[in-house]
């Protein structure tokens, strides 16, 4: 496996230096070093990935639907092979705790590649019969060259998550992972030479949004994109793509409600609201960062979720026993701490954590945070209608339930929601109310891959999962045959 000192493009099934002959300095979040250089690509190393995918796309496009699931699933394998050394490399790259790449991360990307190459083997299309005059039948057609670009807080489970719907589907794909986290990107090049992917099927192209991004955004032969990250990001994407009709999926940001009533099973949802409001640093679109809690159980319910969250131990990302790491970058650090000053400012009351976390050792000069729990304020402040996206959650109170679906849905945002209740009528009644593409009822990131996943309002535009996801990377043709 290659050291990555030097994360190379991965082009044309080799890695080649970024045209530019220029590189960028790649942190490492726990200790504030430089601890590798990524290449510095612009629109002429996009140029050369769309080349290769042009090469590949007549190969690829018509290998038999049994050859494109041995593959993908050889490349599955040769995550799973990898697991610990792909854990390291996305905790030192991103700051999460390895225990949480391990568990998490990277068996996700082994099983994005699994899921898909099973479904194409199981994806039909339709027929209309006109009885006595014609027969229709619909062809799902890859798209050619697809961009997919992705983000630094789930580097290798989103990277994958979009190009193995993309490449099963027949499309040849020029992918940009996060310049901030782009060590897995970097290694799973190999991983598809050694699974037998043919070269140019995957192109992995490193660099920053505005130099390398964009470039895949403005490429004319680039018909369709797949875009995870911020909404603003997302809403320049979405301006340049749709003057040129490009097929887009774009998952956006998210503040995420999580609304616990009276009935609740209270220690269930108070574990279950610490892990969704602080896993990963709480850089996660689907954290629930806005907790609504029934005024009958409020009082109960913050105490014991601040004595949860006391216990949480942050520590060296690589420690067996972190379970709070670094969060991604010094700037992520200081917008998250100019979040927190906004929360004094509007009148917060931190009931738990709000400042630096110092480490000693290797880590002294790491990008730690404590875990922060605010209450005291209403929702319509800064605090709790922007996204932070950091280790901070607010907890409000409500009344009636009315009054919670009112909180949950005055967001900007629409991505995810938890609901909490016993009452079997409730949680149909709230699930259909709330405005968000997922709702999860007594749990949290439970993720059956078959489903639809995607948000409304400002967590943006598509569908990724199951079908979903093979629709956006198809075309659908109709062909209608006239018989006499
Ligand atoms: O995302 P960006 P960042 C949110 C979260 C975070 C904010 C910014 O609030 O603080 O987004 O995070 C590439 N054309 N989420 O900075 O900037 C960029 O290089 C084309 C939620 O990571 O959107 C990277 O590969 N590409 C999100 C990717 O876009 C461009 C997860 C994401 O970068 C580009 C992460 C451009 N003009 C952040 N500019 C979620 N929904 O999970 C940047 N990029």
């Amino acid at each position: 496996m290659n050291s990555g000192n030097f994360i190379k493009n991965f082009i044309g099934g080799k890695y080649v230096n970024p045209i530019s002959g220029e590189w960028l300095d790649n942190y490492e979040p726990a200790t504030g070093q430089v601890y590798s250089q990524i290449a510095k690509s612009d629109k002429r190393d996009i140029e050369a990935a769309v080349a290769a995918g042009e090469n590949a796309l007549p190969i690829w496009r018509s290998t038999a639907l049994e050859d494109r699931f041995r593959i993908m699933n050889a490349i599955a394998e040769g995550i799973e092979r990898r697991l610990d050394t792909l854990a390291e490399a996305e905790s030192v790259d991103n700051g999460k705790p390895v225990s949480l790449a391990r568990k998490v991360d990277i068996p996700r990307a082994a099983a994005n590649f699994r899921f898909f190459a099973t479904a194409i083997m199981h994806y039909a299309s339709e027929s209309h019969h006109m009885p006595g005059v014609a027969i229709n039948y619909t062809l799902r057609q890859p798209i050619g060259v697809v961009g997919c670009i992705s983000p630094w807080n789930l580097p290798l489970y989103l990277f994958t998550w979009k190009i193995a719907p993309a490449i099963a589907a027949g499309n040849v794909v020029v992918a940009k992972p996060s310049e901030i986290t782009p060590m897995t990107a970097y290694l799973l090049g190999e991983i598809c030479n050694e699974a037998g992917l043919p070269p140019g099927v995957l192109n992995i192209v490193h660099g920053t949004g505005p130099d390398c991004g964009q470039a895949i955004v403005e490429h004319k032969n680039i018909k369709a994109i797949s875009f995870t990250g911020g909404t603003a990001t997302g809403a320049r994407i979405a301006s340049i793509a749709a003057p040129v009709f490009k097929k887009l999926s774009l998952e956006l940001g998210g503040k995420n409600p999580n609304i616990v009533f009276e009935d609740a099973d209270l220690q269930q949802a108070i574990s279950t609201g610490v892990l969704s409001s602080f896993s990963n640093q709480g850089q996660i679109c689907l954290c629930g960062s806005r907790i609504l809690v029934h005024r009958s159980v409020y009082d109960q319910y913050v105490e014991q979720f601040v004595e949860k969250v006391s216990r949480l131990r942050i520590d060296d990302p690589m420690s067996p026993n972190a379970q709070i790491g670094a969060v991604v970058s010094a700037e992520h650090k200081a917008k998250i701490l100019n979040h927190l000053n906004i929360a004094r400012q509007e009148g917060a009351k931190i009931a738990y954590g709000g400042q630096e976390y110092q480490m000693t050792g290797r880590c002294k000069d790491g990008y730690f945070l404590q875990p922060t729990v605010i209450t005291g304020l209403p929702n319509n402040c800064r605090t709790n209608q922007e996204e932070i996206f950091g280790p901070v959650v607010s907890i409000q109170a409500f009344d009636h339930e009315e009054e919670a679906i009112a909180l949950a849905n005055d967001s900007p945002y629409g991505l995810a929601a938890s609901v909490w209740t016993e009452n079997l009528n409730r949680a149909h009644r709230v699930a259909e109310q709330i405005q968000t593409g997922i709702v999860w009822v007594n749990c949290w990131l439970l993720r059956d891959l078959r489903t639809p996943f995607g948000g409304m309002k400002n967590s943006g535009v598509g569908r990724e999962g199951g079908w979903e996801a093979l629709r956006f990377f198809t075309e659908a043709k109709n062909v209608c045959i006239k018989h006499n």
